[in-house]
């Protein structure tokens, strides 16, 4: 039987109650046989951990065995003998003592009920008692083995507690939002270039982990709007900050806070969870961040305020505990997209955004943003794949510049997409780049649909 020294609840006592039975008659322990139970605090736990073992910690369970049984050894009455109470003639072979908060930060972490850390806790020290260890790894791994069969067989199992939904990252043009995106999702989803307005339209990436489903959505950079295609690319920002469970405002280190702060929370609507992230914090230095930390963190309006490092993934853990803290909870598996698929664009687009993300690379200025990859064929069934683009740009003055002194440019750009394509699909390509003028295109609705840069009223 079990003595509940501390007082519990009649549900969680007779769960403890049956994983006391289940073992004992495993074990075939005699009738008598008694385990004291006590639910203590950090101090005591910690005083227990002292006095006992020479350790200065909190642990999350504490067991004492009245006689040490050597694993997978009889329990002996004689053994007890000076144990057994005259009274009620029960015989008492330990004590278990669990650290109530501790059991339940740890199963906060672990997205399972309190009632489940709480019966793995008191089955540990059970098999502690009966002579288990976890000194070796075999030890370790037995005793794994049998505590999961234990709660499984009990249908004290792990109750989901999956959290999923949809994070939009904004921005200023160049804060990091594409570099971000795919650190967290570790895949090349978005190009990322040092030239501004580099993303144009909403991209996802999905996280997954074993109790979550994070859908992330990558925006273009808020800019001076110059044309109709700076237009299409504001309505994107706009309809990914509609649905969306979390925003995460991005701003960088390396720039005055409270400026891109008040420049991003005039854009943002009011409504959802807002975390406000200071990247690039790898480009800055504590003492000249600090005094702005202090300041933003009195006015900033938002729920959580995070630095961060996207490039160097610094704090990037930390932001996804956070982010799931606020995301809602479903008593079973909650995934909008399949765990194999981590973006919804496919690899024509992907290819097309790889050959820009050269040109951004490789030419200066203005050139860059005036000019759109449309692939013409995409050969699945060629070997190697056979992949053809046009590169329209705005004059034929920038044609030239693209084409380069005896096509070395877009021989150069060329080259290095191929590279990056054959990265992401595995195979050889033959890639052939064209050159094409469509002058002023950016302002031209005609073009900007056939281009597919419409994106709705
Ligand atoms: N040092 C440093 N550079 C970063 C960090 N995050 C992003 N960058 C750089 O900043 C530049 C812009 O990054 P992007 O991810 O393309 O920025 P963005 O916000 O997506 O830009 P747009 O798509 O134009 O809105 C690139 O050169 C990145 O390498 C960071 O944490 N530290
Ligand atoms: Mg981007």
């Amino acid at each position: 039987m079990v003595e509940f020294v501390t007082k519990v609840s009649e549900d969680l006592k007779r769960d403890i109650k049956k994983v006391f039975d289940y073992i004992s008659k495993s074990f075939s322990l005699p009738k008598q046989v008694k385990v004291n139970l006590s639910f203590v605090d950090e101090d005591t736990i910690k005083e227990l951990n002292k006095s006992t073992r020479n350790i200065d910690k909190v642990t999350d369970v504490l067991t004492y065995p009245y006689v040490e049984l050597k694993p997978k050894a009889r329990l002996n009455i004689d053994d007890y003998k000076y144990d057994i109470d005259v009274d009620d003639n029960s015989l008492t072979i330990g004590d278990i003592y669990i650290c109530l908060n501790k059991a339940k930060a740890q199963a906060k972490e672990y997205g399972h009920s309190l009632r489940r850390e709480i019966c793995f806790l008191f089955c540990h020290g059970m098999l502690h008692i009966l002579g288990y260890d976890h000194m070796t790894k075999a030890e370790a791994k037995e005793m794994e083995e049998m505590q999961d069969k234990i709660l499984i067989d009990l249908g004290i199992t792990r109750d989901i507690a999956f959290k999923s939904g949809f994070v939009t990252i904004v921005g200023d043009t160049n804060a990091g939002k594409s570099t971000l995106i795919n650190k967290l999702v570790g895949e090349h989803v978005a190009i990322v270039s040092p030239k501004s307005q580099t993303t144009r339209e909403n991209i996802i990436g999905v996280y997954n982990d074993d109790n979550s489903q994070i859908v992330f959505v990558d925006t273009p950079g808020y800019h001076k709007r110059k044309n109709k295609v700076d237009d299409e690319m504001e309505k994107n920002i706009e309809n990914a900050t509609l649905d969306t469970e979390i925003i995460l405002m991005l701003i960088a280190a390396n720039k005055p806070l409270v400026e891109q702060y008040e420049s991003i929370d005039k854009k943002v609507s009011d409504e959802g969870k807002k975390i406000l992230l200071i990247n690039k914090i790898d480009e800055t230095t504590f003492e000249k961040l600090y005094p702005q930390l202090l300041v933003i963190g009195k006015i900033a309006k938002v729920d959580e305020i995070l630095p961060i490092s996207a490039l160097k993934g610094k704090n990037c853990d930390v932001l996804i505990d956070m982010i799931k803290k606020y995301l809602p909870t479903f008593d079973h598996e909650m995934r909008y997209f399949p765990t194999d698929e981590y973006t919804d664009k496919n690899l024509r687009f992907m290819v097309a955004e790889i050959i820009r993300e050269k040109v951004l690379l490789l030419l200066d200025d203005e050139i860059p943003h005036g000019i759109q990859v449309v692939i013409s064929k995409y050969d699945e069934e060629s070997t190697p794949l056979s992949i053809f683009a046009d590169l329209y740009c705005e004059k034929e003055s920038h044609k030239a510049i693209i084409l380069g002194k005896n096509g070395a440019m877009i021989k150069k750009i060329s080259t290095m997409a191929r590279k990056s394509i054959e990265a992401l699909t595995g195979e050889h390509v033959n890639l052939q780049l064209f050159v094409k003028v469509r002058p002023n295109w950016r302002n031209d609705n005609a073009a900007i649909r056939e281009f597919g840069l419409h994106f709705g009223e």
